[in-house]
């Protein structure tokens, strides 16, 4: 068996996606992510003008080999835009491989070892009963486990939270030539969160699972402030305290708090969190199947974390495609450390495109048994929606600095 073809699909029902499919001589094809959110068009062209051509004539069967043949034959290893080219043709490796065997991808990494995949969910309000709406529509939908996001009083619209934005659908942020851009105080910001999970946790109680994400905004000293005022509120995680890329950072927070700390979703190799694991300066890792070079490598990043008693958090946004919830949802099922799985909903624009058999039931995601990851596109429907330029926005202090996020 040979892979015969390999095409890169730009599709955009509501929001860009990338994805590669990868066809054999016997007509088996396997679908694979390739999305970076804002910067779409350069993972299309390493696919397209440096990886499609290596991949004809080659044995699909060969995961591990064209994973590593495409991560050190071509001498500039790591990045963004590497490894979600990676990750797209080891997912769609892994799909054929599936369905050539006639069995769900998670059969093959070793079968479920749990019934289903606890997911969580994206509550946010630009006040409180807003926000207490956002959590209640969830709950009624079946969410056991919910992200709480709020805007801060005097500041415009944050991301992930603010006026006009209701239960969590705030992506994309801006369709349009350029970012736009948000003004940020991190003062505000530690003086309003806090009091927030008090009434939450007034309202819905002691046992409900509540997540928090800083989005890189913090220093190290000001996440280990945030992480023991929330003490209190007994989080489930408090995600991305500081910029991701100083791994020394959590160090400071991690000796201050004992709120569990997650991190990973712009993290694409094992690289860039094996100091985190090994010395246990976080409780959970989120990277993405789509960023971080597919179901091989984030395997290996699990087994890692495995040994020093960390769990996965797999970054689930809408910005990563079905076929990238598909590969998380398989991979989730088998692991022994998972811990849980982000759920944003995609809109049913983009489900219409990429018809899936995973599927949601009473807080748990399934990966479904279909052979194979379990996701198809629909070709015909995703040539109706072309690529339209779309940022992720800028934030900027009040003087003008552009600041983490
Ligand atoms: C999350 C994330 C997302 C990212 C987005 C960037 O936890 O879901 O922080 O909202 O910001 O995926 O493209
Ligand atoms: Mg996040």
């Amino acid at each position: 068996m040979k892979i015969s073809d390999a095409q890169v699909i730009i599709t955009s029902p509501g929001r860009n996606f990338v994805t590669l499919m990868v066809t054999t001589d016997d007509g088996v094809t396997g679908l694979g992510d390739a999305t970076v959110n804002g910067r779409e068009l350069a993972v299309a062209s390493y696919l397209r003008d440096h990886v499609a051509p290596l991949l004809i004539g080659r044995d699909p069967h060969r995961i591990e080999d064209t994973w590593q043949y495409l991560y050190k034959g071509a001498y500039w290893r790591r990045g963004p835009v590497t490894m979600a080219a990676i990750a797209a043709v080891d997912m769609a490796l892994w799909d054929i491989k599936g369905k050539v065997a006639g069995l769900p991808v998670y059969q093959l990494l070793g079968g479920a070892s749990r019934d289903g995949v606890l997911v969580y969910c994206h509550a946010s309000g630009s006040d409180i009963p807003e926000l207490f709406d956002s959590v209640e529509r969830h709950l009624e939908l079946g969410y056991r486990a919910v992200r709480i996001q709020s805007a801060v009083p005097g500041l415009g619209k944050i991301y992930g939270a603010g006026p006009g934005v209701s239960s969590g659908r705030y992506e994309p942020a801006g369709r349009g030539a350029a970012p736009s851009e948000e003004t940020w105080d991190t003062g505000a910001y530690l003086r309003h969160i806090p009091g927030v999970f008090e009434k939450v946790r007034e309202r819905f109680g002691p046992d409900l699972p509540l997540l928090h994400d800083a989005h890189h905004r913090l220093t190290p000293i000001q996440a280990a402030r945030l992480g023991r005022d929330l003490e209190p509120y007994d989080l489930f995680w408090l995600e991305d305290v500081t910029p991701a890329e100083d791994q020394e950072a959590l160090r400071l927070v991690r000796q201050h708090t004992t709120t569990p700390l997650a991190i990973g979703e712009v993290f694409n190799s094992i690289f860039d969190c094996e100091r985190l694991i090994r010395e246990r300066l976080i409780d959970y890792i989120r990277v993405a199947a789509v960023h971080a070079g597919g179901i091989t490598h984030l395997k290996r990043i699990f087994a890692l974390a495995e040994l020093y008693g960390v769990k996965s958090g797999s970054h689930g946004p809408t910005d990563v495609s079905p076929v990238t919830m598909a590969a998380a949802t398989h991979l989730d099922l088998a692991i022994p450390n998972f811990g849980i799985q982000e759920h944003m909903r995609h809109e049913p624009l983009v489900d219409e495109v990429f018809p899936h058999a995973y599927r949601f039931d009473d807080g748990y995601l399934h990966p479904g048994d279909e052979p194979g990851l379990g996701v198809r596109i629909d070709t015909e429907r995703a040539a109706r929606y072309p690529y339209e330029p779309a940022y992720l926005p800028v934030n900027r202090l009040a003087d003008g600095t552009v600041h983490d996020w």
